[in-house]
This record gives structure tokens, C-alpha cells and sequence, in this order.
């Protein structure tokens, strides 16, 4: 008679059984040689994930990255060995320095085929190092229960980040004790275990908030990680604090509240919202890595001016790139909490003017160029057109070029979750349009639209076949300039227009669209885009815009080294 202690399970069953323990409900992914065990596994077992086939490796990492930014669970892709891990890294990389918990599979040549010239071989591990919080090579069938739980406990916790784990053919193949089969309490969730703050630190920092005349938050992507909206906006109006975020802590704040004032920084940031970080005594970052570009080049705010508190889950941070007053290490959400405790009796009155003033300043100046019926249209045309069409809880996805600080300066979203994604680690072209794909499976209910160049989409459009084929309801705006436009935008300003290799020539991006079977407008005056959008974001199925827009460089786009 068999122990059921012994019963063993091959080891594609037990990578099935760990991903559905961990409360995986979808993987996004294209298959391989090397995979095939790992595919007869998920066909077989009755597990209940969804695999979703992308058309590129690139794109299903980046479909588990705008996953996991849209549903606060940790979002799995896989691919199979050599090209499948080459074309995936991308978006491993973006989601391990964007904090975005992300479970990266390639299967892998057998272990016994090493060093023989196998197809595909490749070095996994050594490839994945420097793009990954952890990685593993599994060697040996016995050792997958324990490899996944270490991968999920690592990616969501502290700093959540990217795993990857090699998958060879024959562990596929090999057995696992079923007994060995098991999962942490709270798996697939992030933040996982919350860290708080050293006391000291805090009462530190409150103090320096209550000396401080004109205090003022710069919020990252760890307010929304750590779903610390409620506190951040409670401290701020207690401290009369305006309140500026990065672009990837767009939606740590409700941006039609008084005290928000919208995105700082080089990217999405006016000379008007960087007046009022000049004017602080005291920056307070939060869940923010104070990096390049929110604080536009380490110059606003300037160092050594205002004090500054620094508060990160990541002990790196603080101290990195201002010599910090007080650094707070733990999640925001306890920390602010102890904040709130330490100041329990204070009350700023309310300083909401100089805040709203500013405010109308800059969009004073956008909806000037909002209202123009010019030819090609202008961006600010085309943003003000999705303000007031799209749904409070829509969210938005942006590429790099024109959409990143168009949307980014003026496009307000409100709280509560993520509303608004843009891959600003690398800003790698050719992001949105898969991301949004991540985030419509994630919140099937809100409606997804991706932005993008026609550079983006150059990179990218073959994915249109995988919107049509599970008929995904999301709408792709394409803002065509015939040109990289925003290198383009670079030498204009800053080499005396001596244009080289930016330009391409103008395609059909509506048509491209509808050979996949996809509903297509393509736009070149300003008065067909209320009908297009409202059409298409009422549609049921995919849908495309192509609008042929004001080139980069000719436009007034909030990017501070072309205003300058
Ligand atoms: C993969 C990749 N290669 C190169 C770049 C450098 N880059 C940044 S913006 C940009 C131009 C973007 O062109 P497009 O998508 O057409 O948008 P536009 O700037 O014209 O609005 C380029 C080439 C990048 N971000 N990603």
C-alpha cells in the first residue's frame, strides 16, 4: 500500500499546485519546447488559472507587471528557455526597479543536456542577477515547494520586486512529495509583513513637522503599495501640507483635493508646481525614491535648503540623495499612522489658497491650448477630451514620449488604488498597450485605456491580435507624430534643431488596427475626437484611436529642460 506521505506529483504539477496556493489567478505567457510539461500540467490539473497567450514574451511580462500595479497581487508570466528569456527581460526589469511584485518562469534545457550546445541553452541565473530581488535555477524536482514560497515571501516583501525562476525539462519531470506541497499564511498579497519605524525616528520627524512653516509631501509609489491614502491626506490637512507626488505616486492623493498639487519634476511638472517646492522649509518624501527625475536632477528641491524627512520601506533609500533630518524605514501606511498618533494635537489652519491659486495657474495655461481647434491637434486637445469623457475610476496607461507628461501633469485622478501607470524605470517604448492588457484582467470592471506614440505602437502592435482575441474592452490611443518625437523635442531644444535619425514615416494606425478586427477611428481634426472617444470608450470590445497630433518639439510640453 502507498503512504500518502510519500505520494509524489511531477514537478510541472507541483509548480501548477504552488502558483494556485498562492492564490495566482492568472499567467501571462507563450510557450515553448522546453515548457511542455509545465503546459500538460496547467491542461490537466483542475486549478483554476487562467493562462492568458501573449504574441511576445515582452508583452506577457509586461501584462503580469500592469497586473499586479492594478490589483496589489503579484502578477506571474512565463516563457520558455534562450529567445523566451531573452525577449522576456524587459519586463522584469521594469517591474523589479518599479517595486512591482512580479513571478518571472522560463523553463529551461534539462539539466542533463548542460554544456552539450543544447538549443536555447543560455545561463539563466546569470542573466536574471542583475534584473531580479531573487532568482533560482531549480536543480532538482525536491526543491520546488520551497523555491516558490522564497519567491513569493521575497517579492512582497520589503521592497517588492521581480523573481525569476528557471524551470528545467527534466525537474518538470521529476517527482515532488506532495506532503512538501504548502503555502505561507496571506500568500500572492503585498505589503506582506508591514515593518514600522524605529520610535525615535518618528518623534524625530514629528518635531521637525511641527517646527516647519511651510512643510510639503512629495509622495512615490510606496503611498499607493502600502494603501496608505487615507493617512497621507489626514497628516497633510492637519499640517496644511500641499501635497506633490512623482508620477508613479500619481493617486497617492485625490488630485482635485485643496492641498494636491499634481506631479512634480522634470517629466509632468510646470514651473509652477516647482515654485511651491522651492518654497518649503521642509520635504517630506514618502515612499519615494527622490530619484532624477521627480526631483528634476536633485536641484528642486535644492539640497541643503529645506530640511528634509525621508520616509522608505528600502533602508537604501534615505540618505541616497538629500543627507535626510529624519529617516523613517518601514511601510508607509504604520508610519504615517505613528505620525498621526505623534501629532495627535495639532491643527495647521488651513493653508489650501496658495495651493488652489498655483493650481489654477497652470491649467489656466492648458486650457488656453485645450480650447484650440489648431491642425494637427494638440496634445492638450486631446487630454482635456479624456478628462472629461473617462470615468473617475478608469485607469489610464502611459507610455514614454508625448502621453508620460501630458497625462501626467494633466490628466487629475483620484485615490483609491492605482488610476494611472507608466513604466518610469526605463520608460521602455511599447509598454502601455500590454500593461493595459494586465490591468483590464486585474479590475475587469473599470475601463483600461493605453497611450502611446506611434513609436510605442511600432513596437508593440502585433499585441492587438491578443486584445482582439479575448475581446478585451479596453481603448488604445495612439498619438502619431511620424517621429520619436520626444528625442526629436531634445534636439530642437537643446541642439539647435540639427534633427538626426528621429524621423519615420507616417502609417495607418486605425487601419493596422482594424486588419486585427479591431474598431478604428483615425483622427486628424480636433472636433471628430468627442465622437470617437465617446464611441469608443462605450464600446464592448476593443477599440482604437489614431490621432495625428502637434510633433513634440513644437509643442508646450511640460518637460522643464525644453522650457527652460
Ligand atoms: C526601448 C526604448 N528605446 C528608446 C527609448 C528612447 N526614447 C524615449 S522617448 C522616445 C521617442 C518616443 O517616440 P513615440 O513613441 O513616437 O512618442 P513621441 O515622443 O513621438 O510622442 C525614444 C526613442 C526608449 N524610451 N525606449
Amino acid at each position: 500500500m502507498v503512504n500518502s506521505l510519500d505520494e509524489t506529483v511531477t514537478g510541472a504539477e507541483a509548480a501548477v499546485e504552488m502558483l494556485k496556493l498562492h492564490e495566482v489567478e492568472f499567467i501571462f505567457g507563450l510557450c515553448g519546447d522546453t515548457s511542455l510539461p509545465f503546459y500538460d500540467a496547467l491542461a490537466r490539473l483542475p486549478h483554476g488559472m487562467r493562462h492568458i497567450l501573449a504574441r511576445d514574451e515582452r508583452s506577457a511580462a509586461y501584462m503580469a507587471d500592469g497586473y499586479a500595479r492594478a490589483s496589489n497581487k503579484v502578477g506571474v508570466c512565463e516563457g520558455p528557455s534562450g529567445g523566451g528569456v531573452t525577449y522576456i527581460i524587459p519586463g522584469v526589469a521594469e517591474a523589479n526597479e518599479s517595486s512591482v511584485p512580479l513571478l518571472c518562469i522560463n523553463s529551461d534545457i534539462s539539466v542533463a543536456a548542460r554544456g552539450r550546445y543544447t538549443l536555447t541553452e543560455l545561463d539563466q541565473g546569470a542573466l536574471m542577477r542583475a534584473i531580479t530581488k531573487w532568482h533560482a535555477v531549480v536543480d532538482r524536482s525536491a526543491e520546488i515547494p520551497a523555491v516558490f514560497r522564497e519567491a513569493f515571501a521575497q517579492i512582497t516583501s520589503g521592497r517588492p520586486g521581480a523573481a525569476h525562476i528557471a524551470f528545467p525539462f527534466d525537474v518538470q519531470n521529476g517527482p515532488v512529495k506532495r506532503s512538501e506541497i504548502g503555502a505561507m499564511p496571506q500568500p500572492g498579497q503585498y505589503p506582506a509583513a508591514r515593518a514600522a519605524p524605529d520610535l525615535a525616528e518618528v518623534e524625530r520627524a514629528a518635531r521637525l513637522l511641527r517646527d516647519a512653516a511651510r512643510p510639503l509631501f512629495i509622495c512615490g509609489g510606496g503611498v499607493i503599495v502600502s494603501s496608505a491614502e487615507r493617512e497621507l491626506l489626514e497628516l497633510a490637512e492637519r499640517l496644511s501640507a500641499p501635497v506633490a507626488t512623482s508620477i508613479s505616486g500619481k493617486g497617492s492623493i485625490d488630485e482635485h483635493q485643496a492641498l494636491a498639487i499634481g506631479v512634480v519634476g522634470s517629466n509632468g511638472g510646470t514651473p509652477e508646481t516647482r515654485a511651491l517646492v522651492d518654497q518649503a522649509d521642509l520635504i517630506f518624501f514618502v515612499g519615494c525614491r527622490a530619484g532624477s527625475v521627480t526631483t528634476e536632477r536633485w536641484r528642486h528641491p535644492a539640497p541643503g535648503k529645506a530640511k528634509i524627512i525621508h520616509l522608505d520601506i528600502d533602508p537604501e533609500v534615505p540618505g541616497t540623495n538629500y543627507t535626510a533630518d529624519a529617516a523613517l524605514v518601514g511601510d508607509a501606511k504604520i508610519a504615517l499612522e505613528m505620525l498621526l498618533a505623534a501629532l495627535a494635537d495639532l491643527r495647521r489652519s488651513p493653508d489650501a489658497a496658495r495651493v488652489e491659486a498655483v493650481k489654477e495657474q497652470k491649467f489656466a495655461k492648458f486650457q488656453a491650448l485645450a480650447e484650440s481647434n489648431a491642425i494637427p491637434i494638440k496634445p492638450e486637445r486631446l487630454i482635456a477630451e479624456m478628462s472629461r469623457r473617462l470615468d473617475a475610476d478608469a485607469i489610464v496607461v502611459a507610455d514614454a514620449g508625448t502621453p508620460c507628461p501630458y497625462l501626467s501633469a494633466y490628466y487629475p485622478v483620484r485615490s483609491g488604488g492605482r488610476k494611472f501607470i507608466s513604466n518610469r524605470a526605463h520608460g521602455a517604448l511599447g509598454y502601455s498597450m500590454a500593461a493595459a492588457m494586465g490591468a483590464h484582467f486585474a479590475r475587469p470592471e473599470v475601463k483600461c485605456v493605453a497611450v502611446m506614440g506611434d513609436g510605442s505602437f511600432g513596437f508593440t502592435c502585433g499585441e492587438l491580435e491578443t486584445a482582439a482575441r479575448y475581446r478585451l474592452p479596453i481603448t488604445f490611443i495612439v498619438i502619431a507624430n511620424s517621429s520619436y518625437g520626444w528625442i526629436k523635442a531634445g534636439q530642437y531644444h537643446g541642439y539647435k534643431q540639427r534633427f538626426y535619425g528621429v524621423d519615420f514615416g507616417a502609417s495607418d494606425h486605425a487601419a493596422v488596427a482594424a486588419a486585427f478586427g479591431i474598431k478604428s477611428w483615425h483622427i486628424t481634426e480636433p472636433a471628430e475626437l468627442t465622437k470617437a472617444l465617446r464611441a469608443a470608450l462605450a464600446d464592448s470590445g476593443p477599440t482604437l484611436i489614431d490621432v495625428v497630433c502637434q510633433p513634440l518639439h513644437q509643442a508646450a510640453a511640460p518637460v522643464s529642460e525644453w522650457i527652460a
